[in-house]
């Protein structure tokens, strides 16, 4: 089986992108083994601290952002990191040629019942006039990634990595702690029946979410035609992953509770790589006014609406707009 190394360089990836990477996967192999241990070494609960979102932070949320913002500053690569668990951006070396975002520990509400959680990131090129503790740099579309993916702490930890030449999967060898190439290429069906939603905040959606939600509901009987499954891991890296090996519409819509909210998922660190990770095997991923690569982030810890799957799933869904 291919190792990851020969398949950034087939994919045409920058000796230093690659080195970065890798690196970054060091620290990832490190959470993964940090996660297995689980209450033998104390690490699962809440912290006393809430982030910047003011979401009470776990302490695998904190050990997982301390062991990536100490292998990555320390790497010389990086100019200055982004993660959800920082109020901040924080400058690595001045010299350093990338920019990375992470959220370091997707879905940590799960931890307490060993189930998925992940790490997700993207990596852009940092501006030559940028100070590293700057975070207007921060502030690109997401069409400027360079490489996005997550790492998969599951009953297999498993890597899904684009640098923009398709989207790989790659397995945990914990033999010898290499990833493999074990799903090159993936490309997500079409067409699903399966859909992800938070169900309990339907009161909140716009009509035109209620009603596309409301026909997928109907099954053979309602205008769909089909029957439908629905699916929900409370982990968006799970969701995604489940996507990509076999097709799927997730959901976190636009959410009128809060005008400064509009939607949970952020889009440096959640909505971004998974939308490069999702267009580079053939499906759609868009906020339900435009596609999401195209957004222009106006602050690091931005929230926006997620609809990304099948494509003629997410088309569908998007037609309810017009409706
Ligand atoms: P946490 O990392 O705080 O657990 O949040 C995970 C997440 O941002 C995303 O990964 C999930 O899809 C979503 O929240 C789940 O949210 P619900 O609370 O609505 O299940």
């Amino acid at each position: 089986m291919k190792r990851l190394n020969s398949q950034l360089q087939n994919d045409g990836a920058p000796l230093e992108l690659i080195l970065l990477i890798r690196t970054l996967l060091a620290g990832c192999k490190e959470i993964s083994f940090r996660v297995s241990q689980g209450a033998l070494a104390g690490v699962l609960g809440s912290t006393l601290s809430e982030n910047v979102q003011g979401e009470t932070q776990k302490k695998l949320d904190v050990i997982s952002n301390q062991i990536l913002k100490d292998i990555l500053s320390e790497s010389g690569y990086v100019k200055a990191i982004s993660s959800e668990e920082e109020d901040d951006v924080v400058g690595c070396n001045p010299d350093g040629n990338y920019l990375v975002s992470f959220d370091p520990l997707d879905g940590s509400s799960n931890t307490e019942i060993n189930s998925l959680i992940g790490t997700i990131f993207s990596i852009t090129h940092a501006p030559q006039w940028m100070e590293p503790n700057d975070p207007s740099a921060f502030l690109q579309p997401g069409t400027q990634m360079v490489a996005a993916g997550y790492v998969l702490y599951g009953p297999s930890t498993m890597l899904a990595l684009t640098t923009g030449r398709g989207t790989h999967i790659y397995t945990l060898d914990k033999t010898h702690g290499g990833f493999l190439l074990t799903h090159p290429n993936v490309k997500v069906p079409e067409q699903t029946k399966e859909f992800s939603i938070n169900a309990s905040n339907q009161r909140h959606w716009e009509p035109s979410m209620q009603s596309y939600i409301n026909d997928l509901l109907a099954g053979e009987e309602g205008p769909r035609g089909k029957n439908y499954n629905m699916r929900w891991v409370a982990a968006m890296v799970g969701d995604i992953h489940r996507l990509l090996c076999r097709g799927g519409i997730f959901m976190y819509p636009y959410d009128k509770r809060d005008p400064a909210k509009p939607g949970k998922l952020r889009l440096l660190y959640e909505a971004n790589p998974m939308a490069f990770l999702m267009e580079q095997a053939g499906g759609l991923a868009d906020t339900g006014d435009g596609r999401i690569l195209e957004v222009m982030p106006t602050e690091i810890h931005q929230r926006v609406p997620v609809l990304i799957g099948s494509k003629e799933e997410v088309e569908t869904c998007l037609s309810y707009k017009s409706k």
